[in-house]
């Protein structure tokens, strides 16, 4: 059995650039148990990340009973880190699970059955539909549902109700690695892969702390730092990460300004010739506006304002610059930070100065975070419309009306789709009247939390939450949809390298729980959605029609799936799209021969300025004549809207740790990972420590403009002047974790009234990205008080970004 509790990244199997990553095979099986225990083991992968290891669940006597990675997977080549190995199968087969349905009656909820429940969000959404129409309606979805479940959901919300208001958490997520890719190269779609790893010479990580969040893929990195030819590694983290502790330069920036570091990087390659003016001409437009931009921005410029070395940024880029091949990847401390797709755009526009692109090892990854945030890109049960297409192409819009069978002008396309934070906003104000929230729990993931609890708190919102367990979120529903989870029910996800894998139902759900898409399918049936001839809009029996239905509407589109089918995605490995006649195994890397999907007619959108988010007119767009060629884009540094001050001294930073998935509701339900982590924490440097007199473990309250939380703290590696807190511990085990199990309903009309000290988002600012909308989780001012002495040491990882301060870090 392995331990990824202590040992989190397992034993090395170096191996040098250009060879094969080794396998290596982890699996957990329930105490006692071997692998002959086993009944029968079911294909399948891990849905607690984005890089989507190939797993097979161990089944006996007709329960989860363990897990273990498939060697024979180009993802992981049979490796699981601690969440895949504990959480994916404990945390589901947890006796809190939801089994009925539950509606609200005089103020409390109560179980009921299947047609009582879905009589109730019926009745609620017919009436609203007669008397205020489709923009009553809103969908509140995930990254962690199968696609055939986007798919359904998109259908609906598009054909059959015909609102814009539709999103996922996906916008608190990947909403700027969408963005990113569209801005630069027309169309989503990751253009490296993870083999990059294998053969690149230097390695990036910006606002990525991947050994946490994506441990296998950390392990290759690691593996390949242990071999014969390791490459460089540079990484931009305010923190002391494990990353940082093997990086040949760390730019601990401070939050919120990675714009002028980038620039300063871009100056420092053009100003050197590190890049290839003939890839440049005949694959980019706007080159010369680009180099403009950066020429203010001296090492010693962006130094200043990063709070870094001068000579740092000249050493990360010249490693950029004189390395043959470069794998680059992008997440949440650019994603949710200020100037969020200007900064991610400049990691590409690093790539297409140098040509890098589509060859083996010169990689970019603006990567997703939950396991199957990409299909809901995809699938377009976000603000995206199915297959890529564009919102501003009517052409695009008529595709999709004769593939459904529906009149176009049912499809909501007259303005822009309405982003998650702005979802909420039309529910505060009242004009948004039903709200669907699925396998998402924002009462403890969204910013400004007391706000968000008042929100859905609200008399005239009904709410309708789908999820496995009764989250902070299904406390205050109105109906609650007990759902099927992972290893229960049967569908297909794409991980953030374009692999997809099918997962397959290994054992029944407990008591009445139904999978989403049933769920989905069950809503559109009673509510008599129909094409133009009079039949039922959706006719798909089960999840593998629905795929291949999805199938259909990928055709052509950059993410084909036509030549995927769930036969062939049984035994061996994941397989990268497109996946199409041309190409029957796939394509590990896009773009190999410099042309982009950015043709007018082709592309997913028309890009906007990165400042301050207008869109680029159609006419304009034409007019520059893309056809193929790639979009250099920055915009004007401009430091993040809440700057410290007098009141508020401290930047305050949110984000991970290795042992907790978000809101915890799985890995606080595996005893093995909760013990690891137990309860929050804050962390903050050695320096402000002893300016304020705090010591490991004393009882700290932060406060911001918006709320309190109050935690232990870690005197740790974190840069000074920055305050890091986790966002994994909300309320549902009482009081920020400790008590995993404890499922207490709470008390819908007076959240505040409680306390609430301990989610992290009790602070966050509500405020977004003007292109990609996503909401800025790491830049906000606050202030830090002692409020108390501890005992003994702040309940944080030691193992990992948190570890204390000290010679070993
Ligand atoms: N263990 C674990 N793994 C996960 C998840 C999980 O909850 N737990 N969630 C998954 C999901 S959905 C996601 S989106 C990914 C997220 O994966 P990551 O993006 O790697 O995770 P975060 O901790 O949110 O943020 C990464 C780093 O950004 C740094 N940072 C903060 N502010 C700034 C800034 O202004 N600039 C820069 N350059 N860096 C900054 C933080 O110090 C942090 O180390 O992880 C996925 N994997
Ligand atoms: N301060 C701060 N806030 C953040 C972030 C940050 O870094 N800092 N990161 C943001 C990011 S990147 C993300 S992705 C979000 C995540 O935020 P959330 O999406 O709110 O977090 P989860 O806990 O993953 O919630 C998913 C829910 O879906 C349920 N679920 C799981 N599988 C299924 C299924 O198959 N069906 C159904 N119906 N339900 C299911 C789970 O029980 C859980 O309640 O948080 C965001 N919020
Ligand atoms: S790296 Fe991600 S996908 Fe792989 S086992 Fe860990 S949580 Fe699961
Ligand atoms: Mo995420």
């Amino acid at each position: 059995m392995a331990d990824r509790i202590t040992d989190i990244w397992g034993t090395r199997t170096p191996f040098a650039g250009g060879d094969e990553w080794p396998a290596r095979v982890d699996f957990a099986l329930e105490a006692g148990l071997t692998e002959d225990d086993v009944d029968h083991w079911v294909q399948s992968a891990c849905v607690l990340c984005s890089n989507g290891c190939g797993c097979d669940i161990a089944v006996k006597d007709g329960l989860m009973v363990g897990i273990r990675g498939r060697s024979a997977d180009r993802i992981n080549k049979g490796r699981l880190g601690p969440k895949g190995l504990f959480a994916s199968w404990q945390g589901v087969a947890h006796k809190d699970r939801l089994t009925r349905p539950l509606i609200r009656e005089g103020g409390h909820l109560v179980e009921t059955d299947w047609d009582t429940a879905m009589s109730r969000v019926v009745a609620r959404s017919r009436e609203l539909l007669v008397s205020k129409g489709p923009l009553s309606h809103g969908f509140y979805t995930s990254g962690q549902l199968f696609l055939e479940e986007y798919y359904a959901l998109a259908v609906i919300g598009k054909a059959g109700i015909g609102t814009p208001h539709m999103d996922g958490n996906t916008r608190l997520c990947t909403a700027t690695a969408a963005s990113a890719l569209k801005e630069t190269f027309g169309a989503d779609g990751q253009p490296g892969a993870y083999e990059d790893i294998d053969s690149c010479d230097a390695i990036f990580l910006y606002g990525h702390n991947m050994p946490e969040t994506q441990t296998v893929l950390w392990s290759r990195i690691l593996d390949r730092l242990a071999g014969p030819t390791p490459p460089k590694l540079v990484c931009v983290d305010p923190r002391n990460t494990e990353a940082a502790r093997y990086a040949n330069v760390h730019l601990a920036v401070r939050p919120g300004t990675n714009l002028a570091l980038m620039h300063a990087l871009i100056r420092e390659v053009l100003k050197n010739d590190w890049h290839d003016p003939q890839y440049v001409r005949k694959h980019a437009i706007g080159f010369d506006e680009l180099e403009e931009a950066v020429q203010e921005w001296t090492p010693e410029a962006a130094a200043e304002v990063c709070g870094v070395n001068a000579d740092d940024i000249r050493e990360a880029a010249r490693i950029f610059g004189t390395s043959n091949n470069v794998l680059s990847t992008v997440l949440q401390g650019f994603y949710q930070s200020s100037q969020a797709t200007a900064s991610s755009c400049q990691v590409n526009n690093l790539h297409l100065l140098r040509g890098m692109l589509g060859r083996r090892g010169a990689g970019l990854l603006q990567m997703n975070g939950q396991p199957t945030a990409q299909n809901n890109r995809e699938c377009g049960a976000d603000g995206d419309l199915p297959g890529f297409r564009n919102w501003g192409n009517q052409g695009h819009i008529e595709e999709l009306a004769s593939l459904w069978n529906v009149d176009p002008s049912v499809i909501p396309h007259w303005a822009p789709p309405t982003h998650a934070m702005q979802i909420f906003r039309y529910a505060e104000q009242g004009s948004i009247n039903f709200l669907w929230v699925s396998a998402t729990n924002p009462a403890v993931s969204m910013p400004e939390l007391p706000r968000i609890r008042k929100i859905l708190s609200k008399p005239d919102l009904f709410l309708v939450v789908q999820d496995l367990y009764l989250t902070e979120t299904a406390q205050l529903a109105d109906v609650v949809l007990p759902a099927a989870a992972w290893g229960e029910k049967t569908g297909t996800f794409t991980n953030a390298s374009r692999v997809v894998h099918l997962s397959d139902k290994a054992v029944e759900p407990p008591g009445d729980a139904r999978a989403d898409l049933d769920i989905f399918l069950d809503y559109s049936r009673r509510m008599e959605f129909s094409t133009l001839d009079g039949h039922p809009l959706l006719t798909w029996d089960g999840p593998e029609s629905a795929f291949e239905a999805w199938k259909d509407c990928s055709r052509g589109r950059p993410c084909d799936y036509t030549g995927l089918s769930y036969a062939k995605l049984r035994g061996g490995s994941g397989i990268p799209w497109p996946c199409n006649e041309e190409n029957p195994d796939g394509v590990t890397r896009l773009y190999t021969d410099g042309n982009f999907p950015s043709a007018p007619d082709y592309c997913e959108n028309y890009g906007h300025d990165l400042l301050t988010g207008a869109e680029v007119e159609p006419e304009s767009y034409r007019a520059q004549k893309p056809d193929g060629r790639a979009w250099l884009k920055t915009a004007p540094y401009h430091p993040p809207h809440e700057e410290p001050d007098d009141d508020y001294p401290f930047r305050y930073t949110t984000g991970r740790t290795a042992y907790h998935f978000h809101t915890r509701t799985k890995t606080a339900r595996s005893r093995t990972l909760n013990d690891a982590a137990p309860r929050m924490w804050v962390e903050i440097s050695v320096e402000d420590a002893g300016d304020l007199g705090i010591s490991e473990g004393d009882i700290v309250r932060v406060s911001s403009r918006r709320g309190v939380i109050e935690a232990p703290a870690r005197v740790s590696g974190v840069r000074p002047g920055t305050i890091f807190a986790p966002f994994h511990y909300g309320y549902w085990d009482a009081r920020g974790g400790g008590n995993a199990g404890v499922g207490v309903e709470g008390d819908r009309t007076n959240s505040d009234g409680q306390q609430h000290t301990t989610a992290a988002n009790e602070l966050t600012i509500t405020e977004w990205d003007p292109v990609s909308k996503q909401p800025i989780f790491k830049n906000a001012a606050v202030r830090v008080e002692k409020i108390g002495s501890g005992n003994g040491p702040a309940p944080a990882p030691t193992t990992t970004a948190s570890r204390p301060a000290g010679p070993q870090s």
